[in-house]
This record gives structure tokens, sequence and C-alpha cells, in this order.
């Protein structure tokens, strides 16, 4: 019997408006998992009348940063101990192995603590107004806040937001991903627990079309923050702009893997699995070009494909599985055309490129680990988001040469560059139109850390303290401590005015 998740809206757990439901079912095998109530507009508005009620009544914006800190804290040491709980229904989801997923949500108790500290800590300043005035400038929430997540990385990334959009006071209704919508609602519920006052955090799980598309419509928004495809992302900032409210936006990304000829090729080669393939490759910072160095080429392609080859497919919840199913039929389909269309284009799988074969896996949207070569800028397979276990490799004669074809590209997320030269890797990754750039490693985060990009890779970032200030705007209070009195329509004669 499937377990049925409602809405979480003002502190309750209620039923769509309609009572209108939808299936999430498992994409290794397709076990009917979760009955989810599917949030109609009329649902998504009384949740943003209740966060706005919220905010208003100062139920939580009211409470003093280092009393909103301790909540946190609280609700981090909760968090802490249900990682295993959260793990198991992620991985049951969106099929993400198990392994990595108690790996990832491990670390989340921290964006809590990390956001706590940085409300704790983020004092007002008074700028030199002149004499006569005292000029004092502090940050405040902006209000209630959209949050719309993708479904790839369900927890982390609406931890990633919600840390730093409660800790500077603001009230939140969650609309996460119809393909992973479970954990954000537990989220909501051990936030309460931890001691945020309820009609604060409000969830409403729903389709994009209508639930996320009411969500981003409504003006009663102070501010929206979109992670998702990049088309997805310019629908909602155009509401931003139209709202004129603020908006972060995560969108798309074709990370490249640049590794010149000083690697040592094993290691190499372990970090380009690495970039490629965890997640399944549906991870907005995948290694989706590998540029290697033409001397190196051969030796690393050969070590590439056959580590590729040996990757262990299977059902996610064995701790021995290193590759899972993606997340749904279309994503396959998606996955596996443009693998399909890239070779009728002049391109070459080296290894992969199908639906693997075995009964094991075919109740799954299973996909094997794909190399492809020949590859150019001219194909699709060079500038399109595959969102998969897909990577090309091409071989490159300069630095100059990896420099053009690394930002030859529509998006400016992420890229990994590899060598023993630091010098060069600096001086490489300087030059790339990217927000972040690991130098002889790839995927790593850390809430104190700005993960955001540029181009199509969308607006603004998350983590770090730059996030934390996005969810606030500045007042500044201007008093006049000047003795005289001030008359301006008294008379004609000249006035200082400061
Ligand atoms: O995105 P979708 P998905 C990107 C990644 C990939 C995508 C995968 O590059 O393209 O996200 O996630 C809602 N109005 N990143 O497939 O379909 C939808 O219901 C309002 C980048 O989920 O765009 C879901 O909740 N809402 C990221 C959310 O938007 C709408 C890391 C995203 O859905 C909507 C991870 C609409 N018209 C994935 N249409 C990064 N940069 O860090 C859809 N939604």
């Amino acid at each position: 019997m499937p377990e049925t998740v409602l809405l979480h809206i003002d502190g309750k757990e209620i039923p769509a408006a309609d009572g209108g439901t939808f299936e999430v079912r498992s994409p290794a095998d397709g076990t009917l998992l979760f009955d989810v109530a599917a949030a109609t507009a009329a649902d998504v508005a009384a949740a943003v009348a209740g966060a706005r009620a919220a905010f208003a009544d100062q139920r939580w914006r009211g409470i003093r940063a280092r009393d909103r800190a301790r909540i946190l804290n609280r609700a981090a040491a909760l968090l802490g101990e249900r990682i295993d709980e959260y793990a198991r229904m992620e991985t049951l989801q969106i099929g993400r192995p198990l392994r990595e997923m108690r790996a990832q949500l491990k670390r989340l108790p921290e964006w809590l603590e990390y956001f706590g500290a940085v409300a704790q800590t983020d004092e007002g300043r008074v700028p030199d107004f002149g004499s006569g005035h005292l000029n004092v400038v502090r940050r405040v929430p902006l209000g209630v806040a959209g949050l719309i997540t993708p479904w790839n990385h369900p927890l982390l990334i609406t931890m990633k937001k919600v840390s730093a959009a409660l800790a500077a006071g603001n009230s939140l209704v969650i609309k996460p991903s119809e393909l992973g919508p479970v954990v954000p609602h537990h989220l909501a519920v051990l936030l309460e627990e931890a001691g945020v006052p309820a009609g604060v955090v409000n969830v409403v799980p729903g389709f994009g079309a209508t639930a996320g598309k009411a969500l981003s419509e409504h003006r009663g928004l102070a501010k929206l923050d979109v992670t998702g495809g990049t088309e997805t992302g310019r629908v909602i900032a155009a509401n931003a702009g139209r709202a004129l409210i603020p908006v972060t936006a995560e969108l798309g990304g074709k990370a490249p893997v640049i590794v010149f000829d000083d690697v040592d090729v094993d290691a190499a080669v372990a970090g380009i699995l690495f970039a490629a393939f965890i997640a399944t490759g549906q991870t907005c910072v995948q290694g989706a070009r590998v540029l290697v160095a033409r001397e190196r080429y051969d030796a690393v392609v050969d070590a590439l494909v056959s580590r590729t080859r040996a990757l262990r497919l299977g059902d996610p919840l064995d701790p021995q599985t290193q590759i899972g199913p993606l997340v749904s039929q279309a994503q396959r389909n998606r996955v596996a055309g443009a693998v399909d269309r890239a070779v009728t284009q002049g391109a070459t799988v080296l290894c992969g490129g199908r639906v693997p074969a075995g009964t094991s896996l075919a109740r799954g949207w299973f996909y094997e680990p794909t190399v492809v070569a020949d590859v150019t800028p001219e194909h699709d397979l060079w500038h399109e988001e595959v969102f998969g276990p897909v990577t090309t490799v091409t071989a490159v004669s300069s630095e100059a040469e990896a420099i053009g074809l690394a930002n030859d590209c529509p998006y400016g997320l992420a890229a990994s560059v590899w060598t023993r030269d630091i010098g060069r890797a600096i001086r490489v990754s300087e030059q790339l139109d990217v927000g972040i750039a690991w130098i002889n490693d790839h995927h790593r985060i850390d809430p104190s850390s700005p993960w955001g990009g540029a181009k199509d890779s969308g607006i603004g970032s998350e983590n770090g303290l730059e996030s934390y200030r996005a969810y606030t705007r500045q007042q500044s209070l201007v008093i006049k401590s000047a003795g005289e009195p001030f008359d301006w329509f008294a008379t004609a004669d000249e006035i200082r005015y400061s």
C-alpha cells in the first residue's frame, strides 16, 4: 500500500482542494511508492496566504537571530538522526544509489548550522553620512519566498534554499518536483518539531504547469528561487521580473573536464568517472565534455572506457550498485535520443550507448554509462545538456584550444581542471566562463562556498554569504542628530543642506 503524502499548509496536513493526487513510482522497478496530493492553484494561494500571515505577525522574523539559529541547530540535530531514513526515501524515489545518497545527506545538517551562524553575525553598519545625521543600515528579511526545486537532489537543493531563507527570517512556500516530493515534505514537519512556528514553512507538491506556475505567478511573493532546467528558469525569472521581485535561478550545465599532459592517468580517470557518472549523470555540474591533452588522449581514453564498462548497474538500494536507473522513462528517452542523434551526426560511441540487456534491469529505466568520441562543437551533443550518464572525449593541443572549446557552450556553471602544474590550473581556470572551477577534483560542495553560474546556467548563487544576503534587503535609518533647527522654507537664504 503506497504511503500517502499530503500538502503541508499552516502546520496542517491537508489533501488538495480538489482531492487530486499523483503517483511516485520506483524508477528501478516501477513499484508504486507514494500517493501524493497534487496542489491546485487554490492550494498554492492558501499556502502563500498562510506564509504571509506568518510573516506579518512576526512569529518567526520577530525572533532574535540568535534564537532562530538555536532552533535551526536543533533542526540540524534532528536531521542528523534521520539521515538513513531520508536517504532511503530519496533512493526509492529517484533511483540514485543509496551509498551516494547517504554520503550527500550526511552533510546537510551543516547548511542549517552554517546559515544560523551567518544570521547571528550579520551585523549592520554605520556609513559616514556626515555631521548632523546618524545612518544605521541593517538587513531585514524579504517576506514570503517561493522555492521551486528539482528531482535530482531533492533534499540537498531544498536545504540550500531553506537554510538561507529561514535564517534570514523569511516565510516559505516550497513546490518540490513531482518526481521527488516526499523528503522536502518531511523537512517541513521536522523544522516545526525543532521550533519553527507553524505557517512559516509550507509545502505544496504538484506539477510544474499547475502548482509551480501558480506559485511563480503569485503576487504575494517577495522572492523566487528555482532550481531546474534552463527553459523552466526563463519562465520563472520572467514572472519575477513582472512582479519586480528578486530571483535566484540555478539552471542547466555542461561542465568541461580539462585533463593536461602531466596527469597521473589513473587519478585523472578516477576523477572523470566521478565527474561524469555519479547520480547516473543527473546533475547540473556533470562532467559532460572531457578535453584531454593530445599526448595523453589514447592512454586516458583507453583507461576511461575500460573502467566505464566495469561500472556496476543495479538496484540502487544494493550497496554494491554504482549506477542506478534514470529517474523516468522520459529522462531515459531524452538521454538515448541525444546519443543516437550524435551518432547520426558523425560521433563514435566507444562504450555504452544503449539500454542494458538482461532481465534483472528490464523493469527499471537503466541506460549504460556512455563515452562518445568524435563530437565537435557543430554537434548537438556538444552544446545540449543530456542530464544522464553520457560524456564526450576530445583531444586538445594547447591551453588556448582547451579554454576556447570549454567556453564554446551556452552554459557556464562549472568545470574541472586536472594538472600537477598549479600555476597552469589557476591560469586556465581564471579564463573559464564558469561560476565553479574545481582543480584536481569535481562536484565538491560546501554551505560556505558559492554555487552558481553564468550564461544559461542561471542567475545568482546558492551557499555562502551572498545567498544569505539575497534573502534580505537593506533598510537605512537616517536619524537627525544636529542641534540647530532646520526650516527650508522659512527663508530664501542659502542653506548648507548636507
Ligand atoms: O527540472 P524542471 P527537473 C537542472 C538540470 C536539469 C533539471 C532537472 O540541469 O535540466 O534541473 O531537474 C517546476 N512554472 N538542475 O527535471 O523540469 C517543476 O515542477 C513553474 C540544475 O526537475 O525544470 C520542478 O519542481 N514551475 C541545478 C522544477 O520546476 C515549473 C542542479 C524543476 O523542474 C514549471 C540540479 C513552470 N512552467 C538540476 N515547469 C543547479 N544548477 O544546481 C516546471 N516547473
